[in-house]
C-alpha cells in the first residue's frame, strides 16, 4: 500500500464534506443521503450553470426536486437538509478544495446510438472541474456507467493533468457504480449492494468508507476499478441477453405455430439443485438508457481496455451484440405482425389507420427514453400508415390520453406498454369505437386473452403465441 498517501488521509481523518458533480436522478438522492449522515458536515450538490440545467441549481436550494416522477421520502430528505443548511447546490466548482471526497455521477450516452461511441464530453467536463481544484489525500469517486478501463485511462489522465497531482500517491481514485432505478431511489442506493473498484487498495478502502456511510441492507463488494467498470456493463449486458434469448424463443414458438407461455413454464418447471434457467418475458423491444447502451460499453472495453488480445472465435458475432440485434429486431417484428394482421382481411398498411398503446419504454412509467414505440411509429410513418398514439402515463404532443379517441375508427389497436390501465381494456368497447368488421389487435407484452378477442371477431396477432396467430377468422356476433 502506498504509505504516502494512507498518511495523508490519516492526517485529513473521517470523511465530513463531500461534493457530488451531477444534479440528476443519480447525483441528487446521493447527496442528500451523504448528508443525512449525523457525522458528515456539509454536502455541496455541483452542478454547471448551463442553459440546460442549470434551473436545477435556484430549485434545489428552494427546497423543490427537479426530478419527474415519485421518488419516496426524496422531496422531504431534500427539504430537511436545507433547513439543516447540510446541503447547498451551486456552480462553484472552487468548493471541491474544501471537500474529503467528490462524487461525479454524469451520464454518458450515445449521441447517435447506430455509430454506438458514447458522449463523454459531459463527463470529461466534470472530470476536468474536479482535477482543478484537488487537495491533497481528497477522494475522487466516479459513479457513472462507462466504458471499462475509463477509471484508469481517461479520468486519471485528466485529473492528473488538471491538478498536477498523481492518483494513489497524492489522491484516491475510485468508481462505485450507480445501481439506481426510477421511483425507488433512495431505496436502491440504501439496499443494493455497492461494487467499489479503486485504482489501488487505499483508494478502494477510502471508498468503502464513504458508502459504507448510507448502506442499509446493502454491502460493500470490493474489486479493482476496472472489475467495477465491467461489472456495472456485465450486469445490464447479461439482463439484455436473458430477454433476447426469451424473445428469439417467442420468435421460434411462432413460426412453429407454440404457445411459448406453455413452453416457458414448462422450461421453468425444471427446477432442483444446481438447476436454474432464468427466462425473461418476450416482448415488443427493448427500451431505456440502461440496457440500450451498455453492452456497447462492454463491447468497447475488451476493445479499448484490452491487456491481451481477445481470444474469440473469428467467424462469429459477439453474442451480446447479436442479442442487442435481437432486441431491436422486435418492434420490426410487430410490424410484421401487423401487416399480417392487415393481410387476413386483405388490407394494406399503406392507408390504414393504427392505435398505439403506449409510448414508455416501461410500464407504468413516464419514461420514454429510446422507446421501442418510436421505432415502430415511424415504421408505420414511412410504410404509408396513420398512427395515433395513447399513453397514461407519458405527455407530449403526439400522445393523447383519451384511448376512445385515439381508437375510433382505426385498423388496428397495438399494445406495445404494459401499462396496468391496458389489463383491464373492454374489447366491446374497443369494438364499438373502431367501427370495423374484423378489427385487429396486435399484443406486444401478452396483455390480452387471445380467445375473448378472437370469439368476438378481432384478426388476433401476439408475440410467443403461435398457437394463435393463425386462428379461424370468426364471424363478427
Ligand atoms: N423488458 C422485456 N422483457 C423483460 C424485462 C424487460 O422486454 O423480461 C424490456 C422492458 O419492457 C423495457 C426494457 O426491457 O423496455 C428494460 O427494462 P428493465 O426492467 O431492464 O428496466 P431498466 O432499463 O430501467 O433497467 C434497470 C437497470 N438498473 C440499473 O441499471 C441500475 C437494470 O440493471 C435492472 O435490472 C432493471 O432496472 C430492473 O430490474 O428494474
Amino acid at each position: 500500500m502506498n504509505k504516502h498517501i494512507q498518511k495523508i488521509i490519516q492526517k485529513r481523518g473521517p470523511i465530513r464534506t463531500i461534493g457530488v458533480i451531477g444534479m440528476g436522478y443519480v447525483g441528487i438522492p446521493a447527496a442528500l443521503l451523504f448528508a443525512n449522515i449525523p457525522s458528515v458536515k456539509m454536502v455541496y450538490g455541483l452542478q454547471r450553470n448551463s442553459q440546460s440545467s442549470g434551473y436545477k441549481i435556484s430549485m434545489l436550494n428552494a427546497g423543490e426536486l427537479p426530478l419527474k416522477g415519485e421518488e419516496p421520502n426524496l422531496p422531504g430528505l431534500l427539504k430537511e437538509m436545507i433547513a439543516l443548511k447540510k446541503f447547498k447546490c451551486t456552480d462553484d466548482f472552487s468548493i471541491i478544495r474544501s471537500c474529503d471526497a467528490v462524487t461525479i455521477a454524469i451520464q454518458t450516452p450515445f449521441l447517435n446510438p447506430r455509430d454506438l461511441i458514447p458522449d463523454f464530453s459531459a463527463l470529461e467536463e466534470g472530470i476536468r472541474q474536479a482535477g482543478r481544484y484537488l487537495t491533497k489525500g481528497i477522494l475522487v469517486v466516479l459513479e457513472s456507467t462507462i466504458t471499462p478501463g475509463t477509471t484508469i485511462g481517461i479520468a486519471r489522465k485528466i485529473l492528473e493533468e488538471e491538478s498536477g497531482l498523481v492518483a494513489g500517491k497524492d489522491f484516491a481514485l475510485a468508481h462505485a457504480p450507480e445501481r439506481v432505478m426510477v421511483g425507488r431511489l433512495i431505496q436502491n442506493i440504501r439496499e443494493h449492494d455497492r461494487i467499489i473498484g479503486g485504482i489501488d487498495e487505499v483508494s478502494t478502502k477510502r471508498a468503502c468508507e464513504l458508502y459504507s456511510m448510507v448502506l442499509t441492507k446493502g454491502r460493500v463488494i470490493q474489486m479493482t476499478a476496472t472489475a467495477a467498470e465491467v461489472t456495472k456493463t456485465a450486469e445490464n449486458t447479461l439482463r439484455d441477453l436473458q430477454i433476447a434469448a426469451a424473445n428469439q424463443m417467442a420468435l421460434y414458438c411462432e413460426a412453429m405455430g407454440v404457445n411459448f407461455y406453455d413452453v416457458r413454464a414448462g422450461v421453468d418447471s425444471l427446477k432442483g439443485d444446481g438447476i436454474t434457467r432464468a427466462i425473461l418475458w418476450p416482448g415488443a423491444g427493448v427500451g431505456g438508457h440502461c440496457l440500450t447502451k451498455d453492452t456497447y460499453h462492454l463491447e468497447r472495453g475488451v476493445q479499448t481496455a484490452g491487456i491481451e488480445p481477445l481470444d474469440f472465435p473469428s467467424d462469429t458475432d459477439s453474442l451480446f451484440v447479436t442479442a442487442r440485434k435481437i432486441n431491436d429486431f422486435m418492434p420490426d417484428h410487430m410490424f410484421h405482425l401487423l401487416k399480417d394482421g392487415l393481410e387476413r382481411i386483405h388490407k394494406e398498411i399503406r392507408g390504414s389507420r393504427v392505435a398505439l398503446l403506449g409510448w414508455a419504454f416501461l410500464a407504468n412509467t413516464d419514461d420514454a427514453r429510446n422507446s421501442p414505440s418510436e421505432l415502430f411509429y415511424h415504421r408505420c410513418l414511412e410504410a404509408g400508415a396513420e398512427v395515433s398514439v395513447h399513453d397514461p402515463w407519458v405527455k407530449g404532443s403526439l400522445i393523447s390520453s383519451s384511448l376512445e379517441e385515439v381508437l375510433t375508427g382505426t385498423d388496428a389497436v397495438v399494445i406495445f406498454t404494459g401499462h396496468r390501465e391496458y389489463l383491464s381494456l373492454n374489447l366491446h368497447e374497443i369494438r364499438k369505437v373502431m367501427k370495423k368488421e374484423y378489427p385487429i389487435i396486435i399484443d406486444g407484452r401478452n396483455i390480452v386473452d387471445p380467445d375473448q378477442y378472437i370469439n368476438a371477431g378481432f384478426i388476433y396477432k401476439g408475440i410467443g403465441r403461435g398457437d394463435k396467430n393463425n386462428h379461424q377468422i370468426m364471424m363478427c356476433p
